[in-house]
């Protein structure tokens, strides 16, 4: 069971047409969650104030395990350390080991160990920030637990949370765990280069994640062979070069010519 968001148990029942999870427990339930996001919604418009004060443009990667986040997030660093400032946050319910790969690759990480929970939030994403300090106009890549489900609702301050699927998990997934793909502003199509091998759909899994957010930004990537990681790192600098201007000031001062 998660001991975080409470996200064990009732459900819908095929054939069954109700929701169970009887009557006080459930009504208890949902109570609890709406006061779990309400603070964490809190603590999220405190973090994006302090990200905006500091010109600190957050991205929070959001997928199931093993589609890619920590691979791309080291290519990403071997891309655009020289670039802009980059500090990673680290969400695993146990281990280092993904901080120790981000820190190998160049860039300071801290690890959020989040025990029994399936998510990180946004109380323990400030304090891992202001122990990780990030340098002014710096890029704040943060690396959720790896779960579809309850991330989702979970805002952690951030500028966009992006979304990874891989062509080996099926291209069912937008239709499977909407909210994942509702709340995201990009898809990062991942282990493209898997394709040859996999019975996988393109078309159709882009068409099924359209059909739940229209705006859905999608690129199509490989941590492996560095497919598609120029267009996915361009995307990370325009996008924020929008996010300072629309703040009211121009450019990324710390960004290198390159
Ligand atoms: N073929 C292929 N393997 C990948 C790619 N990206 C990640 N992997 C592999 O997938 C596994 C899980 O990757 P990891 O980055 O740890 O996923 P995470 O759990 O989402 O952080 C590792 O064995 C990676 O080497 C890719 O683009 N192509
Ligand atoms: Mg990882």
């Amino acid at each position: 069971m998660c001991t975080t968001c409470g996200c064990q148990g009732g459900g819908r029942i095929e054939g069954d047409g109700h929701q169970h999870g009887h009557g006080g427990a459930r009504l208890r339930r949902v109570s609890i969650e709406r006061g779990l996001l309400e603070k964490n919604d809190a603590f999220a418009r405190a973090n994006r104030e302090a990200f905006a004060r500091q010109g600190i443009f957050a991205l929070n990667l959001v997928s199931s395990p093993g589609s890619g986040k920590t691979s791309l997030l080291t290519a990403t660093i071997a891309l655009l350390k020289n670039r802009v400032p980059i500090a990673v946050v680290e969400g695993d319910q146990q281990t280092t080991l993904d901080a120790e790969r981000i820190r190998a690759a160049g860039a300071p990480a801290i690890q959020i160990n989040t025990g029994q929970g399936c998510h990180l939030d946004a109380h323990s994403v400030g304090h891992a920030v202001e122990r990780l300090a990030p340098l002014p106009d710096s890029l704040l890549l943060i690396e959720n637990v790896g779960n579809l489900v309850c991330p989702a609702a979970f805002d952690l301050g951030e500028a966009h949370k992006v979304v990874i699927l891989s062509v080996t998990e099926g291209e069912d997934k937008p239709l499977k765990y909407p909210d994942m793909f509702a709340a995201a502003d990009v898809l990062l199509l991942n282990k493209v280069d898997l394709l040859p091998h996999v019975t996988f759909d393109v078309d159709r899994c882009l068409l099924y994640a359209r059909r739940v957010n229209p705006r859905l930004h999608v690129l199509r990537t490989s941590a492996t062979t560095g497919e598609g990681l120029d267009a996915w790192t361009g995307w990370i600098l325009a996008a924020a070069r929008g996010a300072k201007r629309a703040r009211g000031s121009h450019g990324m001062p710390a960004l290198a010519p390159g």
